[in-house]
């Protein structure tokens, strides 16, 4: 990219700006976190020729405290061009997270500060509902807009059909059913894709949402693989996430399929994403009604006169149920961590205080 990208190109706002002070602009250097390895981040940076990027390391002191104070992929942060280092990690917009199935209280980053989510499956048997409702609960806890991406409809007999159960997920719900290797054809996608606006691609792996960003962008950015043989399912071929800035403006994160989607923190993002359900059960007799063999339950009649589908039902009941557990798991956790940090920093001060 030859032009200049300037800091709202990369997706700088008034509510990033008036987070940093005056001395801070002077000494300090916003950027916008790309990439994130192991190791260490990729920054980028406004400027000519298409600004620069920069790897740099992170430093032990960002792993005392909680996952969610540690900057992941779309934060922004201000860089100390001194030390080499960066110095503060920035408030967020938005910030997508999931929780480990298998090591209950385990928090993962997703991504930070994006506007737009292009929920990514295919006209094929990886299509599952309960998934989706998932990650459109996740991405209206966090005020992210959600558009379903159905991909592979050159492949499939009857795209309409998935283009149909997607749409009864949420009223509203904008669904695009595209073949994501005809970038020809992308255009109500590439209408999201305006400057300084962050649009995250998430689903299971293998359902093409590399192969979307090379099309959008014009350019082999980012690897893609097949699918296996045997059971449609994707060989994680991504294995970390980044961002991509689009010569047409709009910058597009890839990250790896992902095998769990555990769920916390997200109770008012699943009464949105179940809007039908929560406006119904308002209507049980019983304030406190559990939906299942309470009289005058508006739930069960629904269900009983086919207003209501009976999956939609218990994948409902699944999500709240976890999202209640995993936030309990996460609270207790995060006060254990916060402690231990207490307490390691109160023993560096007085061991200091000794030597002095
Ligand atoms: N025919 C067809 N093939 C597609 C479409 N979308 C993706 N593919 C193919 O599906 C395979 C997987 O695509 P990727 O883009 O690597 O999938 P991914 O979602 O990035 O997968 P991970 O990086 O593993 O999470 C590749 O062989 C793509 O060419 C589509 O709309 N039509
Ligand atoms: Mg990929
Ligand atoms: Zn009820």
């Amino acid at each position: 990219m030859a032009q200049t990208v300037t800091l709202k190109d990369l997706g700088w706002t008034p509510l990033f700006q008036q987070q940093v002070t005056l001395e801070e602009m002077e000494r300090l250097i916003p950027a916008r976190v790309f990439a994130v390895q192991r190791t260490g981040l990729t920054l980028r940076f406004e400027g000519e020729a298409g600004g620069r990027e920069l790897e740099v390391p992170l430093g032990g002191r960002w792993f005392q405290g909680p996952p969610e104070d540690r900057p992941t992929v779309g934060d922004w942060v201000l860089f100390d061009p001194g030390a080499g280092a960066i110095e503060r990690l920035l408030e967020r917009k938005s910030l997508l997270k999931r929780m480990s199935v298998n090591r209950p209280g385990d928090v993962q980053l997703i991504a930070a500060n994006v506007d737009v989510m292009f929920l990514v499956s295919s006209c094929n048997e990886e299509f599952n509902p309960a998934r989706m409702e998932r990650y459109l609960a996740l991405a209206m806890e966090a005020g992210i807009h959600p558009v379903v991406v159905l991909t592979k409809a050159d492949l499939a007999g009857d795209p309409d059909r998935y283009r149909e159960m997607a749409m009864s997920l949420s009223r509203d719900l904008i669904v695009e059913v595209v073949n994501a290797l005809a970038p020809e054809e992308l255009e109500s996608l590439r209408a999201w894709c305006v400057p300084g606006q962050t649009i995250t691609l998430l689903g299971s792996s293998g359902v093409g949402k590399s192969t979307l960003i090379n099309s959008l962008a014009g350019a082999e950015v980012q690897a893609t693989g097949s699918i296996r043989e045997d059971d449609g399912k994707g060989r994680h071929t991504t294995t970390h996430r980044s961002l991509h800035l689009l010569e047409q403006g709009g910058l597009l994160l890839d990250s790896p399929g992902m095998r769990e989607l555990g769920i916390a923190d997200a109770e008012t993002g699943i009464q949105s994403a179940f809007e039908d359900v929560e406006t119904l059960a308002a209507q049980c007799r019983f304030n406190d009604c559990a939906h299942e063999t309470e009289p005058g339950c508006a739930v069960l009649a629904a269900i009983e006169s086919g207003e209501l589908d009976e999956r939609r039902l218990a994948s409902y009941r699944k999500l709240r149920r976890e999202e209640m557990y995993n936030t309990e798991t996460v609270a207790e956790r995060h006060t254990r961590v916060r402690q231990f940090a207490r307490m390691v920093r109160q023993h560096q001060e007085s061991s200091h205080k000794k030597r002095d």
